[in-house]
């Protein structure tokens, strides 16, 4: 076959929108290789058919940054990534499981779809359903999720529920609901959220060339850690890793269900996106980190906040406080001794470890105001403004 002859050449992936007016459709440059979304990319591993209309914002494809503070911390030589799902399209990692469970609501046909959130589901699940075109509603504890997510979900066009109770109550809510009437539940309850979520593990693989060692991921409602877990599983059956990470699983003190192995009536913590008394997934939590000889442990909200501005302050990467308890988490340990005394003995080298950053630091601007001294204003004069920066 003739090189010279273009027929011969592979077509270019066909871009995720196509030029409707007609004539000849951008072609991408072959330097970047456009993303179309964790569907088409996964597509395999995935419960979708020809016959599935693909809603998708392009999620996923999030930037996995070497985290130099964090693994001089850790010590040995450790590897410390930070997988930075605050840059999915709504600024959380529920992008990757509503860009599923809101295809397939469309496929069975709905018309409308139902969550019950602490806040960053409820932003996810009102911006893929603004894209499908269906009616989305969002049960959310009252004064209890941050501003943030509040307006995604108000500007989105969803109908907002503010309701005089906690999360967990929302979910029984909203499970009850979605029994009695025609409404696609998307919570993750919904399996199609768990299948989608898993692409946060696959793409972690793709970019190490393994698994990590260790994998760190904040806990609520604990779907994405058994998705996660799910993901891991799958990428060893099929033979595209050869060893399966540790999961290591972080809940604030004040809402840790299942560290303390009892449903929490009141919890409690500034991370309001976790705090959660009752989790949905708490078997696949539990399969998750003992199967993989893993853990789940609490952080205080002290710790999460000290971390909440290390990550700001000293990486550049600014997350909300729910985030944060992953780090926190993997400071405890290394403050504990645990990579001196466990880790090294098990792995040649230092171990390599991911934390799951789950939301961006944008969602919760009341709590970034709150943790630093807000500057006190200055009239416009050369002399004062150089003297409050403390130049002479
Ligand atoms: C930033 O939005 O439960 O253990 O309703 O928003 O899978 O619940 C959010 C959870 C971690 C915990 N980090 O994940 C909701 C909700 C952030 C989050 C979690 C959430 P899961």
């Amino acid at each position: 076959m003739s090189p010279s002859r273009p027929s011969a050449r592979p077509s270019p992936p066909r871009p995720a929108f196509h030029d409707r007016r007609g004539g000849p459709a951008p072609r991408p440059s072959p330097l970047l290789k456009p993303w179309r979304g964790v569907i088409e990319t996964y597509r395999p591993y995935l419960p979708v058919s020809s016959k599935t209309p693909v809603i998708t914002l392009l999620e996923g494809n999030t930037p996995l940054i070497p985290s130099r503070v964090l693994s001089r911390r850790v010590g040995g030589r450790a590897e410390v990534y930070l997988k930075y799902e605050g840059m999915n399209p709504t600024g959380s990692f529920k992008d990757r499981g509503m860009t599923v469970a809101i295809s397939k609501a469309v496929e069975a046909k709905s018309v409308a779809v139902l969550c019950a959130s602490t806040g960053n589901t409820s932003a996810s699940a009102s911006a893929y359903a603004a894209r499908a075109g269906v009616r989305s509603i969002v049960l959310i504890p009252s004064g209890a999720i941050a501003l943030g997510k509040l307006s995604q979900a108000l500007i989105h066009g969803a109908r907002v529920v503010a309701v005089e109770a906690n999360f967990d109550a929302c979910l029984a809510l909203a499970k009850s609901l979605a029994q009695l009437h025609p409404i696609t539940l998307v919570n993750s309850i919904n399996p199609h959220r768990i299948e989608g979520q898993k692409t946060c593990a696959f793409e972690i693989c793709d970019a190490l060339g393994r698994a990590p060692d260790i994998n760190i991921t904040p806990v609520g409602n604990a779907g994405n850690i058994t998705a996660q877990w799910k993901g891991y599983r799958e990428y060893y059956d099929r033979g595209r890793i050869r060893r399966l990470p540790l999961m290591a699983g972080f809940q604030a003190e004040g809402a840790a269900p299942l560290v303390k192995g009892k449903i929490i009536t009141h919890p409690r913590t500034i991370a309001t996106a976790i705090r959660i008394g009752h989790p949905a997934s708490w078997q696949g939590a539990l399969a998750a980190s003992e199967e993989s000889h893993g853990f789940i442990r609490a952080v205080s909200d002290r710790q999460i906040l000290q971390a909440y501005r290390l990550l700001a302050a000293e990486e550049g990467v600014f997350v909300e406080p729910a985030s944060a308890a992953a780090v926190a988490g993997l400071l405890a340990l290394a403050e504990s001794g645990y990579f001196t005394q466990r880790v090294r003995s098990r792995h040649r080298g230092g171990p390599l470890i991911v934390c799951i950053l789950t939301g961006h630091g944008l969602k919760d601007p009341e709590r970034a105001i709150k943790s630093i001294r807000v500057p006190r204003p200055l009239p416009p004069a050369l002399s004062t403004i150089a003297k409050a920066i403390g130049l002479k």
